[in-house]
């Protein structure tokens, strides 16, 4: 018993002493040869003194096996920069050991070798986990007998250099760290290139980017100042990959070929830099290629998302996967596994007239470059969707001014592509597909059957047989001729395409009988509801309260020129109701609602975060300006009309609807007359309303999204701070706009990019209207390809 006390009582001197001893050896600088960790709930691993880097073993998930990996220590995400066995992870209880003659050797439990370092030279003394990010095995001469540096996986770091022959394999997933689909390479001839992977071989197909420096490329260096630039051996700059250095003192960097094949440039402030204590974010500084989507052209392969994918860019320019319409994930869980049709697709039998059970939805703007086999031209739309219909082997058709594409599975490289007015004819089965339109009668042929048959068997002499199977067959020859001529399925869907017409029953269903409000303004209530035939798919159902007499006959056209438009920063319509006195419109659901309660709640979004909302707000408004087949002017461009979907992309909303809500809005408009708001000047001055109201509105959301906050503000101590617009002039005067985002850090290190915008939206609030550039004029500006010239006082017009 005494013994026992006197065990316990030294043992709790000795842990008691150990601690102490124990958190100064904790920064590991120096692990000696022999030194090892074993994979296992410990979690044991070496820091760098700074403790901003770790190396060690990852679950990669709950019971999964275990990476050998260095990341980021100190930040939650715990990024992972580099990893030893991403195709082979290893089970638990395997060993990584330093040992003096070979280095680096990671063996599973029963001893068999995963990895090793295999080196050419042995006397490894030590290895050491440096603030770099690098992990070196140094010999008893001070050699760097390797480094983490010189065989990256998918990542570098500032003081990383690539060299000729060397590249980064992209991860297959975001979770899921094994090689993937992309390659980054230094070619040995000094190329810098960007290549699909033949994925699983390990060879590479096709480069999408390269430098064009064949010749004359040497190394990729990421220098200490965050810059990532191509150098010739003499050491001249060749090409820049990222040049908005941001300082390594206050930001963590990492430059990736991320799993969707773009190379990114990340910051992260570093502990202590955050902006109020909050912890920081991974935010995108610089990426390339621009649109990975338009790149990747190759005649084998899928393209940037997988067969029969389409391609997209969304936030921070990401390119985006989706399924066509009547499609859906080969795999659930891998947004780029490629598509499969949710229906049984055609079937090549002359008798089964298979042709009507099908129809089309039109998806503006997209194409499948590569998977034709046929060619048409000159020919008119119907002429080839009549085509693809009747051939069993189109699976969709491309049409474009007087040609007509026809492509067959799988299809590869979708992409939306705005630039060439193309339309992608999407052929889907009518009683099988999730856009089922209504009217069509699938059934007509078996009752030709029934007719046919039933005088055969009915006959009792041969002759008589003969004779009406003549007639029948001759019968049947003319009902088919005619039937050939008047099949039109595809007109089935009323002229307007690519939506669906809700009854009001339906709707009402969806949304629990118009239970759950998302918002409500003066003319409309918005609905939250769930599709049940469509995986339960969530959409907001916007119910108009009355619409002006006058337009009630223009619903349709209206709702027609809205379902048109189509463009990843505007609101998605995917139908509508108009069922006796009901006015209804359905929208995709969007998750994050508007971005004026992103930006004014007390958590202040990052900066870069509202610079991408800046530009999608312009791209959006640009489109509906200048790319429409008629120009929408929004005429209530706010924040609270600017919505964020799940990846917090912006997109407009309630564009188009300015006709059918016009005389509720003019009632909104006296009401606040005097006050300055979103509302442009002309609509109180009688003056022609035209697309520059939009950009005036514009003008202050854009000063609300970088400043943070709202227009007018009371609650503030100085009343020359009450009106944002007359504070950002006076501040613009005085040459102090630095004072607009006081504490906010990271628009002060990216003050030069916030000063241009705050002039863009001084432009664009000008009073007097043609003083205000265009929508296309300020996404210029913003996007620093048209210098932003000094404005004059807006109010110069009145006085
Ligand atoms: C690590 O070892 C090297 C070489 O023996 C030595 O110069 C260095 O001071 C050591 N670092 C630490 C932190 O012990
Ligand atoms: C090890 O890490 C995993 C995941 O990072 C965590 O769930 C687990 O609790 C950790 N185990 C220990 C003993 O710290
Ligand atoms: C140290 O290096 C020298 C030569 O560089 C070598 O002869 C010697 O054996 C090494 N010592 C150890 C302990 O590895
Ligand atoms: C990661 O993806 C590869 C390639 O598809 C697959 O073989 C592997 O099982 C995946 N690993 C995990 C942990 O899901
Ligand atoms: C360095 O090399 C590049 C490419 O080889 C060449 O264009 C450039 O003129 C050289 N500069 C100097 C200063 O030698
Ligand atoms: C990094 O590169 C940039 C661009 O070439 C240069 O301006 C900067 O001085 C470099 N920084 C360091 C620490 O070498
Ligand atoms: C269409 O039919 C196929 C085959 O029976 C089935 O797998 C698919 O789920 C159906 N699609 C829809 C939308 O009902
Ligand atoms: C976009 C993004 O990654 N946002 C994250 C920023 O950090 C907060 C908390 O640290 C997370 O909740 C967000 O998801």
């Amino acid at each position: 018993m005494a013994s026992a006390v006197f065990h316990r009582t030294a043992l709790y001197f000795m842990l008691t002493l150990l601690v102490p001893i124990f958190s100064v050896a904790q920064p590991y600088s120096n692990v000696s040869s022999g030194s090892s960790i074993i994979a296992d709930d410990a979690n044991g691993s070496w820091l760098s003194p700074s403790g901003d880097f770790a190396f060690g073993f990852r679950q990669i998930s709950p019971g999964g096996g275990y990476l050998l990996a260095i990341w980021f220590d100190r930040i939650q995400e715990k990024t992972i920069i580099w990893s030893a066995n991403r195709n082979n992870l290893a089970a638990q209880g395997s060993k990584i050991q330093i040992s003096t003659d070979r280095g680096f050797q990671l063996d599973d439990p029963s001893g068999q070798p995963i990895w090793a370092t295999n080196l050419a030279s042995s006397g490894v003394v030590y290895g050491a986990m440096l603030d770099t990010g690098n992990f070196v095995l140094v010999s008893n001469g001070s050699a760097v007998l390797w480094q983490s540096f010189d065989s990256p996986t998918d990542t570098i770091l500032p003081a990383q250099i690539l060299n000729q022959g060397v590249g980064l394999v992209s991860s297959f997933s975001e979770t899921n760290y094994s090689s993937g689909r992309f390659r980054l390479l230094l070619q040995l001839d000094g190329d810098l290139a960007l290549y699909t992977r033949n994925f699983p071989m390990d060879n590479s197909i096709d480069v999408y980017w390269d430098t064009k420096t064949a010749g004359s490329g040497f190394q990729v260096v990421f220098n200490q100042s965050g810059f990532v630039f191509l150098t010739a051996k003499n050491g001249t700059l060749l090409d820049l990959l990222s040049s908005n250095g941001a300082s390594t003192g206050q930001y963590y960097q990492r430059a990736v070929l991320d799993y969707d094949g773009v190379f990114r440039h990340y910051v992260y402030p570093k502990p202590g830099f955050t902006t109020s204590g909050r912890p920081g974010n991974w935010s995108l500084l610089n990426f390339l290629p621009s649109n990975i989507c338009s790149l990747i052209l190759q005649s084998s392969g899928s393209g940037a998302c997988g067969f029969n994918s389409i391609c997209s860019l969304g936030i921070d320019q990401r390119p985006n996967c989706f399924c066509p319409t009547g499609y859906s994930l080969a795999n659930p869980n891998d947004r780029m596994s490629g598509c499969k049709p949710d229906f049984i697709v055609q079937v090549c039998d002359q008798e089964s007239e298979e042709t009507s059970h099908f129809s089309f939805v039109d998806m503006p703007n997209t194409d499948f470059p590569g998977s034709d086999y046929n060619r048409f031209q000159p020919v008119g739309e119907d002429w080839c969707r009549q085509a693809c219909l009747d051939d069993c082997f189109c699976a969709l058709a491309v049409y474009r001014a007087n040609t007509c594409w026809k492509k067959k599975y799988p299809l590869s490289n979708g992409r939306v592509d705005s630039s060439l007015g193309v339309k992608a004819l999407i052929k889907i089965r009518i009683n099988n597909a999730t856009l089922s339109p209504t009217g069509s009668n699938p059934n007509k042929r078996n009752r030709y059957t029934l007719i046919v048959t039933g005088s055969v068997l009915l006959g009792s002499s041969v002759f008589f047989n003969i004779l009406t199977f003549v007639a029948a067959f001759l019968f049947f020859l003319r009902l088919k001729g005619r039937k050939s001529k008047m099949l039109r399925p595809y007109t089935d869907l009323a002229g307007i395409v690519n939506i669906r017409s809700f009854s009001f029953k339906e709707l009402q269903e969806a949304t629990n009988g118009f239970k759950e409000e998302l918002g409500c303004g003066a003319c409309s209530t918005v609905y939250k509801g769930t599709l049940k035939n469509e995986d339960g798919r969530s959409i907001a159902v916007k119910k108009l309260n009355k619409i002006a007499k006058e337009v009630d006959q223009e619903f349709k056209a209206e709702v027609n020129s809205i379902s048109r438009t189509n463009h990843k920063n505007l609101v998605h319509l995917l139908g509508y109701c108009d069922e006796g006195e009901n006015r209804l419109l359905v929208y995709e659901y969007m998750r994050n609602g508007s971005i004026a309660s992103f930006l004014f709640n007390n958590s202040r979004p990052n900066w870069y975060r509202r610079v991408q909302i800046a530009f999608s707000t312009a791209r959006g408004l640009c489109y509906l300006h200048e790319d429409c087949s008629t120009q929408i002017i929004h005429c209530d461009i706010k924040p609270q009309n600017v919505l964020l979907d799940e990846s917090l992309v912006a997109k407009i909303s309630d564009f188009g609807l300015a006709k059918l809500l016009r005389p509720d809005q003019t009632r909104t408009m006296t009401r606040i007359r005097g006050t300055r708001g979103y509302v442009a000047p002309e609509w109180f001055r009688n003056l022609p309303i035209t697309a520059k109201v939009d950009v005036y509105s514009f003008g202050i959301l854009l000063l609300e999204v970088i400043c943070c906050r709202r227009n007018v503000e009371t609650s503030v101590t100085n009343v020359n701070e009450v009106i944002l617009a007359d504070w950002a002039y006076d501040c613009h005067k005085e040459g102090k706009l630095h004072l607009l985002v006081a504490d906010d850090e990271e628009a002060l290190d990216d003050i030069q990019r916030f000063e241009k915008f705050v002039l863009i939206a001084i432009w664009c609030i000008q009073e007097d209207p043609s003083l205000r550039p265009n929508m296309k004029r300020v996404l210029h500006m913003l996007e620093g390809s048209v210098e932003v010239t000094l404005p004059p006082d807006p109010e110069s017009f009145m006085n």
